[in-house]
């Protein structure tokens, strides 16, 4: 039967489906539509099925050439939405693109993927080919998803229908463009799946590598990518607690430590935001089911959560240098985005780092010109405050002369004004990774 749909994949007569219309589903749906396959997306909320069959693009942010390509496939007619799972009754391929975030425990959540593998079996057709798109710990395929499709289809997966796992790689901003450019791990439950899978995302990946892997391959490579970046950048974050330690530059240690061969020592920072990175090496630690101990990756995860309690400590420190403390103490936090240049507020350490000022009596005010309630003019909210803290690299701050922020005390968390410039303006600084020495 995989042949046969090989074929009617090449010849773009499989008909397709995408579950979840999110920041994932939504252009995956729109490439391959565009690639000449009928798309059905099936997706929860009504209002968003409605924009989407209106032609406009319900992802927030910049997102290049999406919104027309929408416009584009929905006006075809080779891209409908809707609320309603009947329409996958005729679908050979379903993609599976709902989130799945951990909770406070670190264990995932899995109730979207759960709900949709249990609504997908009843009209799952004989013969197709699920493929989970989200990001899932490893044995997920095997422990969750595979056990709920035969027991809602009454069917058998390999038989009567065929699974994969195709983690996806975007990132917000570059959407599209990292769907059709990075590599994917085409992780079946046979080789001849994986193969099937190949031919299917060749018709939305020109070039890049498709890698064939089995299901727990796939779902590794996903949670380890990210895991090794938050361990990176925790031990970025380590290095710069001593550098502070030590009356060193983190930036310099780092420019000269990444000029020995094999090395790439990440950035230090006021903390990890995002939808992955905070969430990834916990898909991966539960994937090993207490089966191995895992110190490292839980660790990493601790040193990069208490960036923004350490920033925290060294406005406290730079106040009582002169003579005051938190509670009372007027902070404007600049940014609160979890990337520079971004809108995204995802886990973002600012939410962390204003918590923490408020529980110690500090009146904070917030700014960020990328996010929409705390847009403002940054000088002038500046004025009166009795320190800033930098917890976001955007441009438009890197454009400002600290001086001009009129504070008396500046913390950099993200080290973008030199502090020789900012000790000159008499202010008084700390910076990640910074010791007080330079
Ligand atoms: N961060 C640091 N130091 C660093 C790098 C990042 O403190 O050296 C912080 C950032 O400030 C941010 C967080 O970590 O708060 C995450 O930053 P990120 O650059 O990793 O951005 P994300 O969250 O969008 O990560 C995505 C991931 N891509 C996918 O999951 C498909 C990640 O695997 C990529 O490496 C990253 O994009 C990228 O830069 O491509």
């Amino acid at each position: 039967m995989l042949s046969e749909l090989q074929d009617r994949i090449a010849r773009r007569e499989a008909r397709l489906a995408v579950i979840g219309l999110g920041y994932v589903g939504l252009p995956v749906a729109c490439m391959f539509a565009e690639a000449g396959f009928h798309v059905s997306g099936v997706e929860i909320r009504a209002d968003r099925v409605a924009r989407i069959n209106a032609g406009e693009s319900p992802i927030e942010g910049e997102e290049p050439g999406l919104a027309e390509l929408l416009a584009q496939v929905v006006a075809t007619g080779r891209l409908r939405a809707t609320t309603d799972y009947e329409a996958l009754r005729d679908c050979d391929i379903v993609l599976i693109d709902v989130e799945t975030p951990v909770d406070e425990d670190h264990v995932p959540r899995y109730g979207a993927l759960r709900s949709a593998c249990r609504a997908l079996g009843p009209v799952l057709k004989p013969g197709a080919l699920v493929i989970v798109e989200s990001t899932i710990a490893p044995g997920t395929i095997d422990r969750v998803v595979r056990p709920l499709l035969e027991e809602s289809s009454g069917s058998h997966s390999g038989v009567d229908f065929y699974l994969g796992a195709c983690p996806e790689r975007v990132m917000p901003g570059k959407l599209l463009s990292n769907l059709r450019s990075l590599s994917r791990v085409c992780g079946g439950e046979t080789p001849e799946v994986s193969a099937t899978m190949m031919v299917l995302y060749r018709a939305i990946i020109p070039q890049a590598d498709l890698d064939a892997a089995d299901c727990v391959t796939a779902e590794l490579v996903k949670t380890t990518e990210n895991a090794f970046r938050d361990v990176n950048i925790a031990f970025a974050n380590e290095v710069a607690l001593i550098c502070e330690a030590v009356g060193a530059n983190v930036d310099r240690v780092r420019e000269l430590v990444n000029k020995s061969p094999g090395r790439n020592m990440h950035v230090a920072g006021a903390g990890v935001g995002g939808h992955c990175i905070p969430k990834d090496p916990w898909l991966l630690a539960y994937g090993a089911q207490g089966r191995a101990e895992l110190r490292l990756i839980p660790t990493a995860r601790a040193v990069n959560d208490g960036m923004p309690l350490h920033v925290a400590a060294l406005l406290e420190e730079a106040l009582a240098e002169r003579g005051q403390s938190l509670r009372g103490a007027r902070v404007l936090v600049m940014g609160y985005a979890y990337l520079e240049n971004s809108d995204d507020t995802r886990n973002s350490p600012s939410e962390v780092l204003v918590g923490a000022l408020r529980a110690a009596g500090a009146d904070v005010r917030i700014h960020d010109p990328w996010v929409e309630d705390y847009q403002g003019d940054v000088l002038a909210m500046a004025q009166g405050c009795d320190a800033a803290v930098v917890m976001v690299a955007h441009t438009a701050y890197k454009a400002l002369d600290p001086g001009q922020l009129g504070v008396p005390v500046l913390v950099d968390g993200r080290r973008i004004y030199d502090p020789v410039r900012v000790h000159a303006a008499g202010i008084t600084y700390r910076g990640v990774g910074v010791g007080k020495r330079t």
